[in-house]
């Protein structure tokens, strides 16, 4: 099990905003109150810093040269593999794969694993609450090899049945792949026993982590999945970088993603020796800075400790649901029990695009439409959802903000 370091202080919010400078932003005159985190998070001050000083101090291409600058290069963003690993409490940094954030990675294995060892009439199990990233590649795999895909459903509160999931297992099942933290409704789902149930069918397992790293310990040797994805720019970090964490031994079992430079040990017209891995699945330059500002990311992020950034935002989500369910005429959609600080709603008779429209007039962000998740709208009967959700940074006056935009809403809809 991983060590955490326990941090018994709560949360200094006054210093963690003052990391952030777009969090002093002014839009529209008035503050801005960022409540769009599952989207994209904000970058603190030591992030964009570390991004400065690679660029104007370290930058050349990695893998390659001895001189001095392709050796600091190389050496940092290596030393950002062992910084993720570590997050993960992956057992080696050779499971740690760069990508471009968690779409490329699920299509890494969708390509890697999938289309190796996934044939005609098997199986693919996902859930009902999956990002469109987590479904379309699987499509793409059983439209080539005439595969089939189940689908986990869920109960009213956006619960997987779990009942049903350890039902849908027989000899065809080949894979899982699961979201660990839904990005429409927010249901954390009970990934660990889930993962378990599959190994039990002797069945790989891939998590979408997307919307659960910024947000919690993680622990790949406990979890025991096989495949684990996210991306930087919802943890703190840039865009253009995610991991792809997987065990070693599918990793080496793998074919190839993508081919070209650096993921090759030799090249003749004939024949092609490709790389060990990480190399294997990293052809071409890859988002060095990108990857070394994620390890910034991390840095900082386990500089306030992920325990308490869980505890705070809890205490945010349980703030805004009480406050948000006390409003007449307005829906919570997702109310599962185990939830992380996602609030998607409905205010009765408002297109959730006018509610994000007049919100933005306040300077108040947040997400409406589907989410990238158009099969959870339909679980629930609607075109989409206005979704506010939270980071550590975020504060409970914020929630007090989007609390009079909606009633703000609503008299204008009266
Ligand atoms: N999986 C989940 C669970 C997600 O929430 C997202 C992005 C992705 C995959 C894809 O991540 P990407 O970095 O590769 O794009 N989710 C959202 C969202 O909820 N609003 O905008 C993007």
């Amino acid at each position: 099990m991983k060590v955490e370091r326990m941090n018994t202080e709560s949360i200094n919010i006054d210093k963690i905003r003052a990391d952030f400078p777009i969090l002093g932003l002014q839009v529209s005159g008035k503050p801005l109150v960022y409540l769009d985190n599952a989207a994209s998070s904000q970058m603190p001050q030591a992030v964009i810093d570390r991004i400065v000083r690679y660029q104007s101090q370290e930058h050349a291409n990695i893998h390659r040269a001895v001189h001095y600058l392709s050796e600091l290069a190389t050496r940092e963003f290596e030393a950002a593999r062992v910084k993720v690993q570590h997050f993960l409490n992956a057992k080696e940094s050779r499971e740690i794969i760069f990508t471009r954030g968690t779409t490329e990675a699920i299509n890494l294995v969708m390509h890697g694993y999938g289309r190796a060892f996934i044939g005609k009439g098997d199986e693919i199990i996902l859930s009902g609450l999956e990002h469109h990233a987590n479904i379309v590649p699987w499509q793409m795999l059983v439209q080539e090899k005439g595969a089939v895909l189940r689908v986990i459903p869920m109960n009213d509160a956006g619960e997987l049945l779990i009942d049903e999931f350890e039902a849908l297992f027989n000899e065809k099942t080949k894979f899982l792949a699961l979201s660990h933290v839904s990005n429409a409704l927010g249901t954390i789902n009970p990934v660990k026993t889930m993962t378990a149930c599959a190994h039990r069918h002797g069945v790989p397992v891939l998590l979408d982590g997307a919307q659960a790293a910024p947000h919690q310990s993680l622990d790949m040797q406990d979890l025991d999945c096989d495949f684990y994805a996210f991306s930087g720019h919802k943890m703190c970090g840039p865009t253009g970088i995610g991991v792809l964490y997987g065990k070693a031994q599918l990793l080496e079992k793998m074919q190839p993603y993508q081919g070209g430079g650096d993921m090759i040990l030799s090249v003749t017209f004939e024949k092609t020796t490709y790389n060990v891995i990480p190399a294997k699945f990293e052809a071409g330059t890859p988002p060095i800075m990108a990857a070394i500002g994620l390890g910034a990311a991390i840095d900082y992020l386990n500089g306030i400790g992920l325990a308490k950034i869980e505890a705070y935002e809890k205490e945010l989500l349980d703030y805004a649901t009480a406050r948000v369910t006390a409003l007449p005429g307005v829906r919570i959609i997702g109310t599962a029990s185990k939830k992380a600080a996602v609030l998607s709603f409905e205010i009765k008779g408002v297109h959730p695009h006018d509610v994000g429209t007049i919100l933005n007039v306040d300077g108040i962000a947040i997400r409406t439409g589907h989410h990238c998740a158009q099969p959870v709208m339909q679980r629930f009967g609607v075109p989409a959802t206005a979704r506010a959700s939270f980071a550590f940074y975020n504060t409970k006056q914020e929630i007090d903000k989007l609390v009079d935009g909606i009633l703000k809403v609503q008299e204008m809809f009266s």
